[in-house]
């Protein structure tokens, strides 16, 4: 056993966990969206909790490349309403993937059980925020921003260079009191890295692992997918489910995916042997 407390629940972070991620599409009717979109975020969750997600991942701000910025206020709006209404109905940790100050502090207050910052806390206020709280973090490298983060990204060794960032984020993260004890890596499949780049972070989660904390890969249907093996976004399943095979192999303990019941099923029979005596 080895408990971590998210919030009001804990996982277990010897056994595998998947992440179920929610899209929180805003509604481009002002006349009843907020229902709607509401609406369609509780019987997405509702499944993916039925389908063994341990954690839902609700995210207001699109990280995709070229994808436009969202105020403060936009993503307040977007994000706090579905924290809430998931943590009234369903028995499941929330994590936010916000790097606004008031959007972990807001979110915290309703319930959310980790902070997923693809920003590791760099912004303005954010890691003053978290520190507050007491939840675990995630913290993804990036590098660059998103506008910009595929254009060449090149990297001296980018398991090196990775790690040392992350190093200094927990560095920091320690400095204002937040243990390590509550922090995960996440080396940020996709973020400024080429499909090499993508593949030496996957064969080397154990540096990540080595700095003691726990490490959560996200690679769901990305590009890295798609350049391997040919395949457009609705193809990916085959090859997220292999590379998260073998993340969870090299020691990855949360994946955050699309595809919650394909996932939950290949890791559960995956730590069962890794389990049996
Ligand atoms: C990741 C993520 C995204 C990831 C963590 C997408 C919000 C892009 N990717 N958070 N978020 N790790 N921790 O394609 O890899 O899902 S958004």
């Amino acid at each position: 056993m080895s408990l971590m407390p998210f919030g009001d629940k804990s996982l277990d972070l010897s056994l595998p966990h998947v992440m179920g991620i929610l899209n929180v599409t805003p509604d481009s009717f002002s006349d009843g969206g907020a229902f709607n979109s509401l609406d369609a975020a509780l019987r997405q969750s509702e499944k993916m909790v039925q389908e063994g997600a341990s954690i839902v991942d609700v995210g207001g701000e699109s990280t995709r490349p070229g994808a436009a910025p969202v105020s403060i206020q936009q993503e307040l709006d977007r994000v706090l309403p579905i924290v809430e209404a998931i943590k009234q109905r369903f028995d499941v940790i929330v994590s936010v993937d916000s790097s606004t100050a008031e959007v972990i502090q807001g979110a915290a207050h309703l319930g959310m059980g980790l902070i997923n910052d693809v920003r590791a806390l760099e912004r303005e206020g954010a890691l003053q925020a978290a520190a507050k709280t007491s939840l675990p973090i995630c913290l993804m490298h990036m590098k660059g921003m998103p506008q910009t983060m595929q254009d060449r990204p090149d990297y001296v060794s980018v398991v090196d260079d990775v790690a040392s960032y992350l190093m200094s984020r927990v560095a920091e993260c320690e400095s204002i009191g937040i243990s390590r004890s509550r922090l995960i890596l996440d080396p940020g499949i996709g973020f400024g890295k080429t499909l090499a780049h993508n593949l030496l972070l996957l064969k080397h989660i154990e540096v990540f692992k080595e700095m003691g904390a726990e490490v959560l890969i996200g690679l769901s249907r990305k590009t890295m997918i798609g350049e391997a093996l040919g395949l457009p976004v609705e193809e990916r399943l085959y090859g997220t489910m292999g590379a998260n095979a073998s993340a969870y192999l090299k020691g990855a303990r949360i994946f955050r995916v699309h595809d919650v019941k394909p996932h939950v099923e290949m890791l559960a029979l995956m730590s069962r042997i890794e389990r049996e005596i």
